[in-house]
Formats: structure tokens, sequence, C-alpha cells
């Protein structure tokens, strides 16, 4: 027997890199969303070749391609959150931005990624600024570590009384919400989440492992994943902080890899859900 009822699940999308080491990127988030029982698509802004040590090559696809991708996905399937993720040139941050304006995108998660994983910078200052005017304005919730915010905000971030100054500056660039993340505070880290009215310091654990490649994608991909589903900003944010700090938690003690090795979500992740 057939329902007439038709389900649709909750659609999300990536617009990011492929990290062929599969830790962070594109992987990292349609792996966070298979676990979360949401259904990811991926739009490919670039294709790197990397590994837990280092970044050997990128390529970024053309302006044309990523535009038509978004076509194709947004005018067929929809979305009920996007994040995006590796962009990295002025001409892709402006389409991705464009675009997303077109279809209206209902939950937008920007993950602003300008620094590799020693804090500096991967692209020229140009990429920051179109970041600042194109997709800060749309973002629901803009998602930078210290140095990411440091640039976007064009201040120094090193203790948590900057970051806040850092988050305030970012929402008035646009972005409803900033997720400011893992700004050292003695034995663990603080997350700090402005609203424009409210800045809250949420505490996270410090996990001693080198294995953290993708926990700020990972991080990201959840909150899309809860945004999707209609949770209120600062729920999002509480249940992507502890689905990450599982997910670094399940994969503290592998040897994968002679760098730092990736943080891996899987279904068997207690409390997940
Ligand atoms: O973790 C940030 C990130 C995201 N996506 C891709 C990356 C990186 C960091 O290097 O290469 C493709």
């Amino acid at each position: 027997m057939t329902s007439d009822i038709k389900h649709i699940p909750v659609r999300v999308l990536t617009v990011a890199g492929s990290d062929s080491g599969g830790a962070a990127g594109l992987q990292a988030d349609l792996r966070a969303w298979a676990v979360l029982a949401v259904y990811g698509m991926s739009v490919i802004t670039a294709v790197t070749a990397q590994n837990s040590i280092a970044v050997h090559a990128v390529q970024f696809m053309g302006p044309e391609l990523i535009a038509a991708q978004l076509d194709a996905v947004l005018a067929d399937y929809g979305a009920d959150a996007v994040k995006t993720g590796f962009l990295g040139r002025v001409e892709i941050v402006e389409t991705a931005a464009k675009k997303l304006a077109h279809y209206a995108t209902a939950h937008l998660v920007v993950d602003p990624v300008l620094v590799n994983h020693k804090g500096v910078a991967m692209f020229p200052a140009e990429v920051t600024a179109a970041y600042r005017r194109y997709l800060l304005p749309l973002a629901e919730v803009v998602t930078p570590n210290c140095h990411e915010a440091g640039l976007l905000a064009g201040v120094e971030v090193r203790c948590v009384a900057e970051a806040e100054t850092a988050a305030r500056r970012l929402h008035d660039l646009g972005a409803r919400n900033v997720l400011l993340k893992r700004i050292p505070a003695g034995n663990h880290w603080l997350d700090l989440l402005f609203d424009g009215q409210t800045m809250q310091r949420l505490p996270t654990p410090k996990i001693e492992t080198e294995n953290v490649h993708g926990a700020g994608d990972t991080l990201s991909a959840a909150v899309c994943a809860w945004l999707a589903q209609g949770e209120e900003m600062a729920t999002a944010v509480a249940q992507a902080q502890q689905f990450t700090a599982r997910a670094i938690q399940n994969s503290a003690g592998w040897q994968l890899g002679a760098g730092h090795g990736p943080v891996f979500a899987t279904g068997s992740m207690v409390n997940c859900q």
C-alpha cells in the first residue's frame, strides 16, 4: 500500500571545496549531515589536494560552473538551509552571494574560511573585503575563529574582550548573529554568540588531541542542520557544540596521517541527535 502523504527530508546545501583527505570541506559537511539524517547537497567551489599535513594544490572552479551548480540544485531540490565554506576568490564570493540572494535562502551559515590551521591568511585581502561586502549582509550567522574574525573586523583578536569587539563589528557589517569560536580561555575554549543584543559566553571543553582537522566545518555544518530543522539560533549552536565535541572525542585517539588527523562524526556517537 502506498501512502498519499509525501514526506520531504530536511534539505541542506554546502557551497564548499573538496578536501582529498576527507577531513574538512564538503566531505566533513556531508558526513556530519549523514549522521544528523538531513539530505546534503554540495556545490563545489574548488578541488584541493591535501592531507593531514598540508594543502599541496588548489584548483578553483570557474564562477559560471559554480553558478550553474547553484541554479541546478536550488531551482529544483531547494534547500532549507545553506552553508558556505572554502570560497577563496572574490568572484566566487560574489557569485555565491548573488545566487543565494536570488533564491532567498532561508537560513545562511557563512563559515569564513580565510586562514590555514596555523592562523595564516590563505587568500589576498580582497577576498576578506568581498566577504564583508557581499556575504556578511546575507548571513543569518557567521562562524569565524579568532584569526578570521580579526581579518573580517580589522582588529586584533587575542582575548575575550577583543573577541567581543570583533563580534560587535561583524554584526554591524550585517551578520544577524556571530558565533566566534575557540577563544583561548585557560583550560577550556570559549565560543561567543552575539545576536546584536546579548553577548553569550559559551565554554567548550578542550579535548587533548591533534585530530582537529575539520572541526570548524563540522560545527558550522551542524549549526546549519539544526537551523534547517527550525531550531532557534541558541539551540542550534548548543546542539552543534555538543555534536562537534563528541565528534572530536570520537576520533581523539586515532593515528591517521602524520599531521592533524580528521574529526570523524559517526552514527555510533552516543546521543548525537
Ligand atoms: O577547514 C577549513 C577548510 C575547508 N575546506 C577546505 C579546506 C579547508 C582548510 O584548508 O581546504 C577545502
